[in-house]
């Protein structure tokens, strides 16, 4: 595995972890995948994240909303839409829980993240996840101890880093080698601290820092999308470690190829992320 300064070999990665189509496989053979979030006002986070789960593979992905569900994605009709308090996480029904996206900070989230955390699924905390999380002691100590099997990603931009950590943005980027480091030793957790240079750090003080990606992904929305392809990723069952570097070494790709077309640094958007790590990932 790259270990700290090295470099962050992503085609080695896909070649080793991308399993191809086998041919008497089905949808359920690839991983499903909930997303959580989507308070009003905010139902283009998930949608987004879901889009890319499905984009790179999952076989199914559901979105659960905190407040009513949106009737259907008219974009990405295969989405599934639903109330978040009707879904079950209980056993393996979600190969990855994406938690977060738009999900907004009030009472029921609280209690949706509690369930998500008891869930055995794979999670991925982002966006307003971490931000409740910073807020609320008790979601960190059931992290901390959290009893499924399932792997733990948290994906915080400087500022959710500098809120969990109770810093500020400035001290967060003074160092954020250590930061990740500090935050991944803490929770127990990978944290991926997002941002130029975006830095992988797992629980034992490994770290990784990406080389893929440029301010052509400073434009809303492209978090969400990380957080619904690393996901998938894991869905599909990757090791949590492998899932988070693939992920983010494989969206900052998208992102340099879009660049390399024409269709950015300027006005890149987040959505056309999308089909191109699809494009990718069949690619590798
Ligand atoms: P500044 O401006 O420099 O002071 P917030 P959010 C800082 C959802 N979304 N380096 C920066 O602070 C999300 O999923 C919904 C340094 C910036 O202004 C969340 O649920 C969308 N600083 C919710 O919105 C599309 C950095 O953080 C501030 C930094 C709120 O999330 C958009 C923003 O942080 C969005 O994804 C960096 N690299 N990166 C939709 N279509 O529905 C960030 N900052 O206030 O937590 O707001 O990230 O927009
Ligand atoms: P979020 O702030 O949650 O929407 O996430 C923004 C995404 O874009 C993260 O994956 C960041 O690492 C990436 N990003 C934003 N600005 C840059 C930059 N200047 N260079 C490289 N990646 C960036
Ligand atoms: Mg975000």
């Amino acid at each position: 595995l790259p270990q700290a300064g090295a470099q962050l070999n992503g085609v080695h990665l896909f070649a080793r972890h991308l399993q191809p189509r086998r041919q008497n496989t089905h949808k359920g053979s690839y991983g499903s995948v909930a997303v959580l979030g989507g308070a009003t006002g905010m139902s283009g986070a998930p949608v987004l994240a879901a889009r890319a789960a499905l984009h790179a593979g999952a076989g199914r992905v559901t979105i659960g909303f905190p407040d009513a569900p949106l009737a259907y994605d008219s974009g990405q009709p295969e989405l599934m839409c639903r109330r978040a308090r009707d879904i079950d996480f209980t056993g393996l029904q979600f190969g990855a829980l994406v938690a977060g996206p738009g999900l907004g900070g009030d009472t029921d989230s609280v209690e949706l993240l509690q369930r998500a955390i008891d869930s055995d699924s794979a999670l991925l905390l982002d966006a307003d996840a971490l931000n409740l999380m910073a807020a609320e002691p008790e979601l960190q100590s059931a992290l901390a101890t959290r009893s499924g099997a399932g792997a733990t990603i948290l994906t915080p931009h400087p500022l959710e880093a500098a809120r969990l950590l109770d810093m500020t943005v400035a001290e967060v980027q003074a160092d954020r080698l250590a930061c990740a480091r500090q935050l991944a030793a803490q929770l127990g957790v990978i944290v991926v601290l997002k941002g130029s240079g975006t830095v992988i750090a797992a629980q034992d003080g490994g770290v990784v820092i990406n080389n893929t990606g440029s301010p052509a992904l400073s434009t809303a929305g492209t978090g969400d999308v990380l957080a619904g392809l690393c996901g998938s990723l894991l869905a599909q069952g990757w090791p949590e470690w492998e899932a988070a570097l693939g992920a983010v070494w494989l969206h900052g790709a998208a992102a340099d190829a879009l660049v390399a077309s024409g269709a950015g640094p300027i006005g890149l958007t987040a959505g056309e992320l999308i089909p191109a790590l699809r494009k990718l990932i069949n690619a590798l």
